[in-house]
This record gives structure tokens, C-alpha cells and sequence, in this order.
């Protein structure tokens, strides 16, 4: 099962969980509501995994790339992370599959609170077009995600605010018939 929850209002380390006291533990009916679909997968075997297809066919997601987030591994690791911490949003679906390693995506529920999403092995996750979100690290410093994509990627974060954008309109709108 996917952990989610809200987040406390601390400003230190985003690689810290950051749960709001008492817990708020958010379960994925609650996500849902909001756009975001997630599934759990077997990541050992993402390189031929008929479920994994079955998705990528019946939604349309045909091209994929894969990153790794170490410091190593990254050029230009540390303004990268900058960037994914920035409160942004896509005008298409940001489809995200955590192949190894951890952490969190950070979305805003409908009146406007970060919940924090930990993502780790084997989680797979869609973040509708126009929904304000960010990316994280967690402490273990690693993760290797694959992104899938409906057609070619046209990849373009903006940073909030970016409320004059049909897909932002599009999504108050979805949120807006969801109870
Ligand atoms: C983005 O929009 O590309 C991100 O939020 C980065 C996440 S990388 C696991
Ligand atoms: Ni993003």
C-alpha cells in the first residue's frame, strides 16, 4: 500500500519525512479524488512485465526513459534537485515508476496543503496535467525512476504560478466534479 500524508509546516531538510503531528495519513481513495492514480508493480522485472504493458497499452503510454538521482550518477545532481523541489506543474500527466531507490512527490490537495507521497520500489504513479507539485529525495539519497509518456515527450515544468494554462484550468475543473 502506497504511504501518503500530510505534511508538517517545517521548513528544514525536504529529505526528512516531514509528517504533520498528530498523523494525517492520506489513503488512495483521497488520492484519487485528486487525479492521482497509482499502481504496485514488480520493478525486478520492469524490463519484460506483462502487467507493466498492459498498462503502457491501455493507457497510452508509449515512450518511456529512465533516470538515476545520485550524486554520482547525476550531472548536476544538486540544481537538478533544486528544480524537481520547485512547486511546478505539466500541461500533460507526469507518469512516474520507481524501479529502486525512494522518495517523495509532493501534491497539493484541493484546499491547497502538501501531501507527501513515498514512493519506493515496485510504485507507480500518474500526476495529473495542471496538478502544483514537487519532487524530493528521501535520506537514502537514490533513486532510479522510469518516466513514461502519452506520444512524444514535450517535457516543460512551470513554476507556480502557472494558473493561465488551459491544463491547470482543465484540472480545476476535474476537481472541481469530484466530491
Ligand atoms: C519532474 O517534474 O520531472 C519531477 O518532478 C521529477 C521527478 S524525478 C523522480
Ligand atoms: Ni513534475
Amino acid at each position: 500500500m502506497v504511504q501518503a500524508w500530510y505534511m508538517d509546516e517545517s521548513a528544514d531538510d525536504p529529505r526528512r519525512p516531514h509528517r504533520a503531528e498528530p498523523s494525517r495519513p492520506v489513503g488512495l481513495e483521497q488520492l484519487r479524488r485528486l487525479g492521482v492514480l497509482y499502481w504496485k508493480l514488480d520493478a525486478d522485472k520492469y524490463e519484460n512485465d506483462p502487467e507493466l504493458e498492459k498498462i503502457r497499452k491501455e493507457r497510452n503510454y508509449c515512450w518511456m526513459d529512465i533516470i538515476t538521482i545520485c550524486k554520482d550518477k547525476l550531472p548536476n545532481y544538486e540544481d537538478k534537485l533544486r528544480v524537481f523541489y520547485e512547486e511546478h506543474l505539466h500541461l500533460d500527466d507526469e507518469i512516474r515508476y520507481i524501479l529502486d531507490g525512494s522518495g517523495y512527490f509532493d501534491v497539493r490537495d484541493k484546499e491547497d496543503r502538501w501531501i507527501r507521497i513515498f514512493m519506493e520500489k515496485g510504485d507507480m504513479i500518474t500526476l495529473p496535467a495542471g496538478i502544483y507539485h514537487r519532487f524530493s529525495l528521501d535520506e537514502q539519497n537514490y533513486v532510479k525512476a522510469m518516466r513514461l509518456f502519452v506520444g512524444d515527450p514535450v517535457w516543460t515544468a512551470y513554476n507556480r504560478p502557472a494558473d493561465h494554462f488551459e491544463a491547470r484550468g482543465r484540472y480545476l475543473e476535474f476537481l472541481a466534479q469530484t466530491v
